[in-house]
């Protein structure tokens, strides 16, 4: 070959060399690598909008606290330790826009409405006994507090309609032990081997049959884990509607199907031996039953999450944003989860979607299984929310938030990992086909789902709240519970009432009903479109 081939030759080599790096690399830009196609960045990343409906922070909550204390013109105890004939601050919270002025400062360049509080308040040190909101603004640095209870409740709250605090139940408590107890010595001895620490109490709710009573049934178990499947049959209705907790009285007593009018009538019928008496065994302190042990050892580890390219969404803040959906949430101390400005695709769908109470009814032959009708958020949904445990109550690799509150105390408290965010695998496929008739073709979608999560514990109730986002444009509100039942003693035609549950324990009868706020804003836009056209 002479040099003149070879060169050529050469050349063309070359050319296709390059020819081929230019194939290679335009396939690899489109078909880029696994790990570059899962990279799908987030279509509408975050904004500072939701800020209008985040919970205070803990400096916010501390100003209102201040600003109270030195402007209501009272003396404030600490509700912690409160007495009834105290004034005291119950709770400080968000006070929400109102839809319109977020809707201003959300859709139409509208000014941001302003950031207030809302306090409840409880006037119980004055010769008219209250409770009362005030609506404290604006944040961070109040300068008004406007009492809004007329304009929300149409009138004044009567001050025995007051939510019971942590510290009145405990007062309650204390009068039992220090006061009724000791008027049946042998009874209690004999038949609880009361000790002082080996009874656990439950409340009933609510607090009366007509209004203005505030009589509670305390009914009594054994001071174990799982105590509420441990009933000792023992249950009596303490009048706590005096300011005086001297005053406190009790009503009525129930032992095993026996009613007496109150300790020292047991007391004397057991002495002279005309009480019908169950001995129960004693339970050791695990629970017996009751225990929240697992039962079988585990074989191996059970499937994991597994998120191959990191988190498909983002928290910042109050704000959850993922491929199609984008949300503000916040925890409300009485009502639970809320969640605001949810939009799928840029577009918003639900102005709001929050839980507003959970209701439990029951039916029992004992007075206060029978009498007992739960709205938890009189006990404050929010507040019973508490640190969730990585791997069990959400997946491990979940998104975990803080949450701040004010209530029954003088500071904030802040608790760690209260909700959760997590995008799960459903294991089912959002749509498939397979077509082997005429023509053969599959086409399959494996279904995910974003959801967002926290656990309340309403004494034996554990509900899990979860928000569920799927790709197709549904919004799921779903609410499992679980933890432990509500129980009675279980005596004569009690099965009439429930099911057997231990030897000496009714599963009561009851159903649950909760209720959510849902303010759905579908093609709103599009309307207010035609409108202006
Ligand atoms: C409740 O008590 C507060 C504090 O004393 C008072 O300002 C308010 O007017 C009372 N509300 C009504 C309706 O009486
Ligand atoms: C239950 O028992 C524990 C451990 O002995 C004790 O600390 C607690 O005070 C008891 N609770 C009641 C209500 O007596
Ligand atoms: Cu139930």
């Amino acid at each position: 070959m002479n040099p003149k081939t070879v060169f050529l030759w050469l050349l063309l080599a070359l050319v296709a060399v390059l020819a081929l790096v230019c194939i290679v690399l335009f396939i690899s830009e489109k078909h880029p690598s696994c790990d570059d196609q899962m990279q799908g960045s987030l279509e509408h990343p975050h904004s500072d909008q939701s800020w209008i409906f985040a919970d205070l922070r803990q400096e916010e909550m501390i100003q209102v606290m201040q600003y109270l204390k030195s402007n209501l013109g009272v003396r404030l105890e600490d509700a912690s330790h409160a007495s009834p004939s105290d004034n005291c601050i119950y709770s400080v919270d968000l006070q929400l826009p109102s839809k319109a002025e977020s809707l201003s400062f959300l859709d139409h360049g509208g000014s941001r409405p302003p950031r207030q509080a809302l306090a409840v308040v409880y006037f119980g040190n004055q010769p008219d006994p209250n409770v009362t909101e005030y609506v404290v603004g604006p944040l961070p640095e109040p300068m008004y507090h406007q009492d809004v209870t007329q304009q929300k409740y149409g009138g004044q709250i009567p001050y025995y309609r007051r939510p019971l605090l942590d510290a009145e139940y405990k007062q309650m408590i204390q009068v039992l032990h220090s006061v009724v107890f000791p008027t049946a010595p042998s009874f209690m001895h004999e038949v609880l081997n009361y000790d002082g620490n080996n009874l656990a109490t439950m409340i009933t709710a609510p607090q009366g049959l007509k209004s203005g009573d505030r009589g509670t049934w305390l009914v009594f178990f054994q001071n174990v884990t799982g105590y509420f499947l441990h009933p000792v049959g023992l249950e009596l209705l303490l009048d706590h509607s005096s300011l005086n907790i001297n005053q406190w009285t009790v009503k009525e007593v129930f032992y095993n199907g026996q009613y007496f009018r109150d300790m020292a009538e047991l007391e004397r019928e057991f002495t002279q031996g005309h009480v019908r008496v169950e001995m129960i065994k004693r339970v050791p302190v695990d629970g017996d039953f009751s225990s929240l042990k697992p039962r079988v050892q585990p074989t191996g580890l059970g499937p994991f999450y597994y998120e191959p390219s990191g988190p498909r969404y983002s928290v910042r803040n109050n704000q959850v944003v993922s491929l199609s959906w984008s949300f503000a949430f916040r925890m409300d101390i009485s009502r639970g989860l809320g969640l605001f400005d949810i939009r799928f695709q840029g577009e918003r769908i639900v102005y709001e979607l929050s839980v507003q109470d959970a209701m439990s009814v029951y039916g029992s032959n004992s007075p206060g299984g029978m009498s007992t009708r739960y709205m938890d958020g009189s006990f404050g949904i929010g507040r019973r929310t508490h640190s969730l445990v990585r791997g069990v109550d959400c997946p491990y690799s979940a998104t975990y938030v803080d949450v701040c509150f004010l209530a029954q105390s003088e500071r904030p408290t802040v608790t760690r990992d209260v909700i959760c965010v997590f995008e799960q695998a459903t294991g089912t496929p959002l749509r498939r086909h397979y077509s082997s008739r005429q023509l053969l073709y599959y086409g399959g979608l494996p279904a995910t789902a974003l959801v967002l999560r926290s656990v309340a514990t309403m004494g034996n109730y554990d509900y899990v709240w979860d928000f569920v986002f799927h790709p197709n444009g549904a919004v799921e509100s779903k609410v499992q519970a679980t933890g432990y039942i509500s129980s009675s003693f279980l005596h004569s035609d009690g099965l009439n009432y429930g099911n057997r549950v231990g030897e000496h324990t009714l599963g009561t009868v009851h159903t649950h009903s909760i209720g959510y706020k849902v303010d759905l804003d579908v093609g709103v836009d599009r309307q207010v479109g035609h409108q202006a056209q």
